[in-house]
């Protein structure tokens, strides 16, 4: 079978690394509730398509970890072919996250191709 091939980034948001002030422990970027949070701000400006059922998918198996959960923002979208979906600062959010959307990646990136 012919096999497809997809270009990944992960692009890690910090205003903390980016002043300089050093390593943020959090890893990664915020899509919660506090002031500094706007990594889905910044996404929203950028997506031509909204994709709520990637951030559904996340939340529901996000609240089976964590009641916290429902404190993420987090924005999902296609820009051109490119699929852009922010997942929370925790780590484990990344793994818990991708864990709940594999499934269907490969189907949703078949079709913006
Ligand atoms: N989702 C998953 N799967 N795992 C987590 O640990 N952390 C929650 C939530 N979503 C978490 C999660 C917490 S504690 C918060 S405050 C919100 O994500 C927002 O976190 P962020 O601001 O680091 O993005
Ligand atoms: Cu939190």
């Amino acid at each position: 079978p012919a096999f497809s091939t997809y270009k990944v980034a992960i692009l890690t948001v910090s205003d903390t690394i980016a002043s300089g002030a050093g390593p943020d422990r959090r890893s990664g970027g915020d899509t919660g509730f506090s002031p500094r949070d706007v990594t889905p701000e910044a996404t929203k400006a950028v997506i031509e398509k909204e994709t709520p059922g990637l951030q559904h998918v996340m939340m529901h198996e996000s609240l089976k970890v964590t009641q916290f959960a429902m404190l993420s923002r987090a924005a999902a979208g296609i820009r051109g072919s490119t699929l852009i979906i922010n997942m929370p600062g925790n780590p484990n959010a990344v793994g818990e996250c991708l864990e709940a959307l594999l499934p269907a990646l490969k189907h949703a990136l078949k079709q913006i191709k």
